[in-house]
């Protein structure tokens, strides 16, 4: 009788997992046509500075290899993006008045990164006025990603020179929120600009596009930059990027904290410089261009990633610090001294998007705010990334609006990362197409990564 008793309980046990179970559906939108991915990224700017000549990071951040990290394999995350930061710090002192930039007393020195242009005087973009050997770890960096892949440069800045502010402190205005670039300067900082894309294009094996930073923290780099001072230098940087034969170097702006701001900045734009009030009827792409918070789970890095890629709509998502402090990270560091250490699930969260959805692949709408696709035109695949935020249940796909799919029957292979602790992309095949519709079993908060072979859009 105990066996049958225990077997009586066992069932009854699995009977009530199973009530519980809510099935969800998703119909992926074929006609749903969203922009074709550029790519993942991540600014380079303090932890490159601080690490730029590690071979293995590179190999972690640029590559899909498995790259070994404190003798654990790391699956990479195939970056095809880099985002450099062009410094505004320099520790030359300018005669003949014996200006030397002032530094906040709350610095911290690994995040003030240095400059190219010491000093006002510019007869040609060579010593003494410009230094370019300045900031050799984060252009070490820049070179590596380069020669692993990454076809896609942004330069970027948090504040023009030091010398060109009105307090010489490239941390930001006195209070913060008024301009703090010279008016006199704003042709200056896109010669600043245009002079580096130049010098990269010519000798760093990169042309890259340009943008910069909108705001004020007084620990780092920052700077205020009114709307107007924006579009003035923007207007600049156009004309001098084109005197450069830069013509195809694209400009963007404004590079915001917030939303609301974005889309208030770009309202106020006029002229050349002319974004249209909201972004998507413009006409012009949109990236998410510097994406952080302190959440070392994961769970707000995919809860944003979703609504960013269902709503924002961008064609490139950048990680600001892959290696930081403080949950920050992806893998923890101290810049300062020179350390690095355990790798947080946050990594393998976004290795669940970034490794499956490549450059070059078309987002497609998969029908919820917890889920998003991406199609590969070329060998005819399709991408699936998915949250459950549920309880332990099916999500269903359902794939009846494509021209055809694979055979009834053949095998999908998935990847899953719990949040928080885990799986950490663990790859299965045990999961089959039935006839249109693929499913699967999710734990609370577990990310799973589909990819669904012989999918004719
Ligand atoms: C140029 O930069 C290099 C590397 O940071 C530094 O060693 C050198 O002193 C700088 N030269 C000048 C003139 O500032
Ligand atoms: C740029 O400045 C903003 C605000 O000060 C800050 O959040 C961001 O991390 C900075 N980036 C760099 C590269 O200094
Ligand atoms: C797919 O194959 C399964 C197992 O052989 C079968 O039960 C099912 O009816 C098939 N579905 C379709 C749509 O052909
Ligand atoms: C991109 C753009 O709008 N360029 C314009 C900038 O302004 C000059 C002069 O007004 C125009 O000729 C360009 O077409």
């Amino acid at each position: 009788m105990g066996p049958a008793l225990l077997l009586h309980l066992t069932t009854g046990l699995t009977l009530l997992t199973t009530t519980t179970l809510i099935d969800l559906t998703n119909t992926i939108d074929t006609t749903s046509n969203r922009e074709i991915w550029k790519g993942w990224d991540t600014s380079l700017a303090w932890w490159a500075a601080a690490f730029g000549q590690r071979d293995d990071l590179v190999n972690i951040f640029f590559t899909l290899r498995t790259a070994p990290h404190q003798s654990q394999p790391l699956p990479g995350l195939g970056l095809a993006i880099a985002r450099y930061n062009a410094g505004a710090s320099s520790s030359n002192i300018i005669n003949p008045s014996n200006t030397r930039m002032i530094v906040s007393p709350s610095t911290i020195p690994s995040r003030l990164i240095s400059g190219f242009w010491l000093r006002w005087t510019y007869s040609s973009p060579s010593p003494p006025s410009w230094n370019w050997s300045t900031d050799p770890n984060q252009r070490a960096m820049l070179s590596k990603a380069t020669a692993r892949g990454a076809n896609i440069l942004e330069l970027f800045s948090n504040s023009s020179m030091w010398w060109t502010c009105k307090n010489h402190n490239p941390s930001g205005s006195d209070g913060g929120k008024s301009d703090n670039v010279q008016s006199w300067n704003h042709r200056n900082h896109a010669v600043y600009l245009a002079t580096i894309a130049k010098y990269a294009s010519e000798n760093w094996g990169s042309e890259p596009s340009a943008t910069w930073w909108n705001g004020k923290i007084g620990t780092q780099e920052g700077c205020h930059f009114d709307a107007s001072t924006q579009a003035d230098v923007v207007g600049y940087l156009r004309s001098k990027l084109n005197s450069r034969g830069l013509q195809q170097t694209i400009i963007s702006a404004s590079d915001e904290s917030h939303y609301d701001e974005a889309v208030a900045t770009l309202n106020k734009f006029s002229g050349n410089a002319t974004v249209m009030g909201v972004i998507a009827r413009a006409g012009k792409k949109l990236w998410q261009s510097e994406y952080g918070e302190a959440d070392a789970t994961g769970k707000r890095l995919v809860s944003n990633l979703l609504l960013d890629m269902r709503w924002l709509r961008p064609t490139a998502w950048v990680y600001w610090q892959v290696l930081d402090g403080g949950g920050w990270e992806l893998i923890e560091a101290d810049n300062n001294r020179k350390t690095i250490g355990q790798v947080n699930q946050k990594y393998f969260v976004l290795a669940q998007f970034a490794r499956h959805i490549r450059p070059g692949m078309r987002i497609l709408d998969a029908g919820s705010d917890y889920a998003i696709a991406a199609y590969d035109h070329q060998v005819r695949k399709l991408v699936i990334v998915v949250v459950n935020w549920g309880d332990v249940q099916y999500i269903n796909f359902d794939l009846s609006r494509f021209g055809a799919v694979g055979t009834n029957g053949s095998t999908i292979k998935r990847w899953v990362t719990q949040i928080g602790s885990g799986s950490r992309c663990v790859e299965h095949s045990d999961t089959q197409l039935s006839g249109t519709k693929l499913w699967s079993r999710f734990e609370k908060k577990m990310v799973q990564t589909f990819e669904v072979s012989g999918v004719v859009l």
